[in-house]
Parts: structure tokens; sequence; C-alpha cells
């Protein structure tokens, strides 16, 4: 994607880009929104066709966190930061890996604490802790360190929490996962943690992931592995987007044969308007799975429990049992967008979009 295409589309604040000669790394910190706070959101690193990918990718996701954080109820803005590897991250070696976050930590000191940040896909709470050597702007550093660890445990539960939701939502039993067959797309830390939560809960779990020794490990403890290729054709009761975004477009979604999409995916629709990217006319996913009668959890609010997680202990100074409650209340505001898409015969994501609105207009 040219950067062109990209940017004049985009109603954010703020787009940074720096490229790194030594290393070869691109950085992209995007700011979407600070009318409630701060902006906050997690650091990508990974491998990108360009750098307008790169670009598409943290201002799409920072466009999320706004809406994340609006209505999770978080007195924050949203942001993202994007590090666009030049190979990927086990074949750059420590040395090259720490310049690179040597410089997104000063990349941070830029803003002075108008966007701060956390683990995401690619990055770890140990790199969180690397970053704190020379900047008080990353958030969600290892135990070791006196930090609050990742997000992800708080992700899981809430994504958890979300299936039972839309479950329940879609007819097929009072909450509960037990019997029924769930598909989780994506081993990484949430999706393993939440397929640990729907075995200990009964159900049949069935699973995907591009990394074998994670199929396998899941097998073991009596999974069935899915090709990667087939999650969206493989009949199941819920479908649990837990890896990379863009998985169901409006194609896709004519033909997904499940009852419930949640999970963990950032962006898991991909033709929405929501990102200020795709033309809104056009009949996105959401509106298709709408007509099909399938319950989707809008991403937004399904995994917003890493973001309670972090913003929590690291900002309000909550404790573990105080992010544990909110987290669980996402089940609360699954079942008012429900409500409110079924009132009005909108789909859950406009649902889910006209609640942060009036947060953010409340603020205003
Ligand atoms: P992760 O990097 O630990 O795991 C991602 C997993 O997905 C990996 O095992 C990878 O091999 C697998 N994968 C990638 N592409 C795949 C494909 N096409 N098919 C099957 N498997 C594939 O990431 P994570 O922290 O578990 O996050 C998962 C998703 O949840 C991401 O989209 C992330 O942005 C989102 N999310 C994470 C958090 C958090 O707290 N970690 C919070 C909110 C949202
Ligand atoms: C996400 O939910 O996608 C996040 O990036 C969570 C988050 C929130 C605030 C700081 C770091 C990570």
């Amino acid at each position: 994607m040219d950067i062109e295409t990209v940017s004049p589309l985009w109603d954010g604040e703020l787009c940074s880009v720096r490229f790194d000669r030594e290393t070869g790394a691109w950085f992209v910190i995007a700011v979407h929104s600070t009318r409630l706070g701060p902006a906050s959101g997690g650091t990508r690193a990974m491998v990108y066709p360009s750098v307008g990918d790169a670009v598409a990718d943290a201002t799409r996701l920072a466009t999320a966190m706004t809406t994340k954080m609006a209505v999770a109820g978080l007195p924050m803005g949203g942001g993202k930061s994007v590090i666009a590897l030049p190979a990927p991250r086990a074949e750059l070696g420590d040395e090259r890996w720490r310049r690179i976050l040597r410089i997104h930590a000063a990349n941070l000191d830029e803003l002075g604490g108008t966007y701060t940040t956390g683990p995401d896909i690619g990055t770890s709470s140990a790199d969180m802790d690397v970053l704190r050597e020379t900047t008080r702007f990353a958030f969600g550093g290892s135990a070791a360190t006196g930090g609050p660890g990742s997000g992800a445990p708080a992700t899981a539960l809430g994504v958890f929490t979300a299936v039972r939701a839309a479950v329940a939502e879609a007819g097929l039993g009072d909450g509960g996962v037990a019997g029924l067959r769930l598909l989780v797309q994506g081993l990484g830390a949430v999706g393993a943690r939440v397929a640990e939560l729907a075995a200990e809960a009964g159900a049949e779990l069935l699973v995907a992931d591009l990394d074998p020794q994670r199929c396998a490990a899941a097998a073991a403890r009596g999974a069935r592995v899915v090709p990667a290729a087939e999650v969206t054709r493989t009949r199941c009761d819920v479908l649990l987007p837990c890896a990379t975004g863009g998985l169901i477009d409006a194609r896709v979604a004519r033909t997904l044969p499940c009852a419930v999409v949640a999970g963990s995916a950032n962006n898991q629709l991909a033709d929405s308007d929501r990102s200020g990217h795709d033309a809104p006319d056009h009949e996105g996913a959401a509106l298709v799975l709408a007509r099909r009668g399938i319950i989707y959890a809008p991403d937004f609010v399904a995994n917003a429990g890493g973001a309670v997680h972090i913003v929590g202990r690291e900002v309000l100074g909550w404790t573990e049992d105080q992010v544990t409650r909110r987290t669980l209340e996402i089940g609360a505001t699954l079942r008012k967008v429900f409500a409110d898409a079924r009132a009005y015969g909108i789909t859950t994501e406009q649902a889910d979009h006209a609640l942060a609105a009036r947060r953010l207009a409340d603020a205003a």
C-alpha cells in the first residue's frame, strides 16, 4: 500500500515515521486521539511488505485503540507503534534488536508522554524492560523488574468472557461452552490461554497455527488441529480469531460456517469502514455476518482485557483483582452492544462505535 493512499484518509492526530539506516528498521508511531487522555497502545514488531503497509497497520490499530479505550471506560486515548523489521526477529541478532529498542525508546521520549506503549505482537515484557532502561513511557515490564507483565492473560480472560456472552446471544446455551465446538486461530500468548480456558470449561477444541510446535502442544492436550488455511471453511460453533487481523472480509463472511465470531485479534474484519481506509458504502463483513445471523463480538470490546490490565496497573494503580473485575465487565458491555444492535437494526460493530462516539462526545 502506498503511504500517499493511507494518510489522507486517516483522521488521527499524529503519525511519525523514522528510518534507521544501520538496522534497516522503520519506526511508526500513530496517535489517533488524545481526547480521553494520553494515547496508549502496544508496539507491534514484524516484517511488512512495504513502509506504506506498516503505516496503514499503525494508523488502523491506533484508531481501534481509541474505540477500545472509550468503550472500556479507560481515561486514555488511542495510539499504536509499528516497527517494520528488515528481517524476522529471530534472524536479527540481539545487538541489532537492542539498537532497534533504543531508537524506539528515543522516539517515545520525543513524544514526551503523549503516547505510551506496551507489549504486542513481536514484543514482550522483556523488551519493555529494555525500553524502560532509557524511557518512562513503556508499560507492561516483567515482574522481575517490578512491572505488571503483559496484558495477554487478561486479554484471554476477556475474550473467554466475550465468547460466553456471544454464545448466549446466539441461543446456543446459557453462556456455557461445554459441548460446543470452538476453533481457535492462533495459539500465541492470548490464543493458547483462551484455548486452555475453553478446554477447562468442556468445549470441543479445534486449533490452527502456522507454528507446528504450537499445534502439537495443543494436540497433546486433546485439541484437534485444523490446517491454518482451512479456518474459515471449518464448521464450528464459535470461531476465535486470535492471530493477526483481517481474517474475515465480505466474501469470507458469506460462507463462514459458524454461529459466533469472538476472538482477540485486532481488526478482524478486513473491509470494515471503521479504519477510514476503505469505501464506507459497500456491504462490509459486519453487515454480511449480521444478515446471516452470525453473532460477531466486536474486537474492540472482546480484547480490551489487555488494555484494562496495562492502564489499570500502570496508570490507575489498580490491583490484579480490580483488573479482573473490570475485565469481566466485558460480558455486560457486550450484552449492551448486542441489545443495541437488535433494538436499532444495526450491526454489533456499529452499536459498538455508537457507544464509543457517545463516550467521546461526553468527554469533549
Ligand atoms: P502472538 O504473537 O503471541 O501470537 C499470535 C499467534 O498467531 C502465533 O502463534 C502465530 O504463529 C499465529 N499466527 C499468525 N498468523 C497465523 C495464521 N494465518 N493462521 C494461524 N495462526 C497464525 O500474539 P498475541 O499476543 O497472542 O495476540 C494475538 C492477537 O490478539 C493479535 O492480533 C493482537 O494484536 C491481539 N491482541 C493481543 C493483546 C495482548 O494482550 N497480547 C491485546 C489485545 C489484542
Ligand atoms: C491492544 O489492546 O491492542 C493493546 O495494544 C493493549 C495496550 C494498551 C495500552 C498499552 C499497551 C498495550
